[in-house]
């Protein structure tokens, strides 16, 4: 693996940097793409979709037919697991629903605010060397709990043009309302402007590769929301001698598959187990098939030695990872102290696998360090909360005063107006 850093305070930010992304580039290619969507619609995604997917298609929308052929096609040990993950996802979301918050702040003046949906999302899904159709778990179980009405999915297809049976029969299981043959930056501007076939949604989530996050980022200039900037996936694990080095490998490596760009950090308080992981790191890693990816993320990975308990949470919160695994004899304190991280596996049985697919919890997180200011996704991300206000004419006595004083000394007279006039009315 790597060298063992034993790191001063004043290294730390050095050693915790992320592989750095150059989007300058990119901002001119998306931009471009985006005002051909916005003018020229459809076109101009079977335009892009032929060049990028290489496939040109005369439908973007997946027809009842393809769904249906791709429901044969998926195992039932799959579609068991689907279900399974399904229904923990479900439970732990739904448990998200809270009650309206409602007060009389002053007699006869009511308030509450209550969550509702937003009536539009897109989900973006990417294609690639792995298809995740676990995150159409992660994304159209919430919204469908929400109650957002619209929900869109959008994915790249493959040379035949099709998308993987997988994704279309989750996507459907999940009640995903329209899925369609389109991705990258075309996609991501189809779904803000919205085209002949793509409807125009509100907000937009999902990962994707460089491209699409800048397109979110755009996307954000004409006015939809996106759930989260997004960067390479990482995974920090904070382990001492009651760890097990094989699972601790297991762990780094699973996150480490994901791309050349992953990180994965190891802190210890004990040498011993970090040479123990790397023993264990260079046995597993030889018999993955994505071996060539995780020794790249490998590579750019640390194992980091500190001193004590104290020390690595001040460093784990200086970081603050996305996935984060405690198995520690302390683990209470980790838990405690722990302020900045999207997702917390506790326990040598807490693999981060089992959150990216079945134990119930949401795997798209904050990286790159927004864990300090971001929440992952999670029911409220497909909300807005809405307040409300009802005032009777003994409300409007009790507090019509205060308000006419303030809107005078700010000087808006019609402010003040909208108050006495109704004072009036009551004398
Ligand atoms: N660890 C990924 C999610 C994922 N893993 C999907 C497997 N499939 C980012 O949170
Ligand atoms: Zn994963």
């Amino acid at each position: 693996m790597n060298k063992i850093y034993k790191p001063n305070r004043t290294d730390w930010n050095e050693i915790l940097k992320r592989p750095t992304q150059t989007i300058d580039a990119i901002e001119d290619i998306v931009n471009d793409i985006f005002k051909e969507v916005k003018k020229d619609g459809d076109a101009i995604l079977r335009k892009y979709t032929q060049q990028f997917d290489g496939v040109s298609l005369d439908d973007l929308l997946v027809s009842a037919l393809e769904v249906e052929e791709a429901r044969t096609l998926v195992s039932d040990n799959l579609k068991t697991a689907i279900r399974l993950a399904k229904s923990n996802i479900e439970t732990f979301h739904k448990a998200q629903i809270t009650d309206r918050v409602e007060i009389e702040t002053t007699s006869g003046v009511l308030c509450w605010q209550e969550k509702r949906p937003i009536q539009k999302v897109g989900l973006y899904i990417p294609g690639g060397t792995a298809p995740l159709f676990s995150t159409i778990l992660m994304l159209a179980i919430p919204a469908n709990i929400a109650g957002c009405k619209e929900i869109v999915l959008c994915s790249p297809p493959d040379k035949e043009g099709k998308l993987n049976p997988a994704i279309l029969y989750t996507a459907q299981l999940c009640g995903v309302s329209q899925i369609f043959k389109v991705g990258g930056i075309q996609a991501i501007a189809g779904m803000t402007f919205g085209t002949e076939s793509i409807p125009q949604v509100y907000k937009i989530f999902g990962p994707g590769n460089q491209f699409v996050t800048v397109a979110k980022q755009i996307a954000t200039k004409y006015g939809v929301a996106i759930d989260m900037p997004a960067g390479p996936s990482e995974l920090l694990v904070v382990a001492d001698d009651t760890a097990d080095a094989a699972f601790v490998a297991s762990d780094l490596l699973s996150q480490a598959e994901h791309g050349t760009d992953s990180q994965v950090i190891l802190v210890s308080t004990s040498e011993k187990m970090i040479d123990a992981v790397e023993l264990e790191v260079e046995k597993q890693i030889k018999d993955l098939p994505r071996k060539k990816i995780a020794r790249k993320a490998i590579e750019n990975s640390k194992l980091i030695y500190v001193e004590d308990d104290g020390t690595a949470i001040d460093l784990i919160n200086v970081y603050g990872p996305e996935h984060y695994i405690i198995c520690s004899k302390n683990e209470d304190f980790y838990i405690d102290n722990t302020f900045n991280a999207g997702s917390v596996f506790i326990g040598n049985y807490t693999p981060e696998s089992a959150g990216d697919y079945a134990s119930g919890t949401n795997h798209t997180l904050p990286t790159n360090g927004y864990a300090k200011q971001y929440s992952g996704v999670n029911l409220d991300s497909f909300m807005k909360s809405m307040t409300f206000q009802k005032i009777t004419e003994k409300g409007i006595e009790k507090i019509g005063n205060a308000i006419e004083v303030m809107a005078e000394a700010e000087g808006l007279q019609a402010h003040k107006n909208a108050i006495t006039l109704r004072l009036n009315s009551l004398k």
